[in-house]
Formats: C-alpha cells, structure tokens, sequence
C-alpha cells in the first residue's frame, strides 16, 4: 500500500509539471542560439503576447558596419517575410515585407517598432516588432547577417548560416 501512495502521489506531480509546463502562454518563450566563431556570437529571441524581441551579440562594430534581420512567420512558405536592415545611430530603420532573402522588400508602417544600435554602446543590435505587424503569427523563426567593413576587407557572418534560419521560436 505503501507504494501505491508514493505512486500516486508521483503521478499527481506529473500531472502538476505538465499543467504548468502548458500554462505559459501568457509568458514569453526565449531562445538563445549561439554562433561560431567571432563577430556575430548568439541570437537571443523572445516571443511575447505582444511582441517578438530580437538581440543579435555581434561583437565590436562600427558606423558603416549594419545588421540585416529576417524573420521567418509562415511555415507554409519556407522563406522570410519580413526584413529590417540596421545601420548603427541612424534614424528610422523600417520594417520591410520580402517575399524572398534577395527581395529589396516593401517598407510597411509599423507602430512600435523599434530598432537599437549604437556603435558607441553595447556590442549588440536589438529589434523590437510588434505581433501585430507580424500577423500576430504563431511561431516565429529569425536569420541574422553582420556586415563589417573591416580594412583587411569585408566580414560577413551569417547566424547560423548563409540564407538559413534559427530554429522556431513560439509565443
Ligand atoms: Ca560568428
Ligand atoms: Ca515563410
């Protein structure tokens, strides 16, 4: 008899881990996916009820040296749909719609979207979207590519790799 209390109470427990492993829907989901490698290192994503935070690590950079991000929110479509191009201290980035990573894309009014980089700050460049502007999509998946202008000659680093995307990152 014994046992058979311990079991069940150890079945309860599960079930108890699995309702609060379901509960966060209200949390964010953040993922940290890390770079070989110098200048880009990791790319830290946060999916919100209310937005999808993007936090490229890369390393010492410079005024003419510029981050571009996709974001991937249709599994449907295996390409991104929206882009943002950042260049550091200047104003205004935009969020673009793209069909394609080789679409110039078409810039979109996006209330609340903010980019970050300040090549006198943190080594790091942030975006901060609204679900709202995204289709308020279920998961969302990110590319990265750091563009340096160094005077050995131009860098580019690619998270994780050349055109691909990090793994999804649901809300
Ligand atoms: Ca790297
Ligand atoms: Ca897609």
């Amino acid at each position: 008899m014994p046992h058979r209390t311990a079991r069940a109470a150890a079945v309860a427990a599960a079930c108890l881990t699995a309702t609060v492993a379901l509960a966060p829907a209200a949390h964010a989901e953040t993922r940290t996916f890390t770079d070989g490698g110098a200048h880009l290192t990791s790319v830290r994503v946060s999916h919100t009820a209310t937005k999808v935070g993007v936090r490229a690590f890369v390393g010492p950079f410079d005024i003419g040296d510029h981050t571009t991000f996709w974001l991937d929110t249709d599994a449907g479509n295996s390409g991104p749909e929206y882009k943002a191009d950042v260049w550091p201290n200047t104003e205004g980035p935009r969020l673009l719609r793209v069909g394609s990573f080789t679409s110039g894309g078409t810039a979109m009014d996006c209330d609340g979207f903010r980019a970050t980089s300040d090549a006198f700050g943190p080594e790091e460049v942030a975006l901060s979207i609204p679900r709202s502007c995204l289709g308020r999509p279920a998961e969302v998946r990110v590319a990265v590519r750091a563009f340096y202008a160094e005077d050995g000659g131009d860098v580019v680093d690619w998270g994780p790799e050349l055109r691909s995307f990090y793994g999804w990152v649901a809300r």
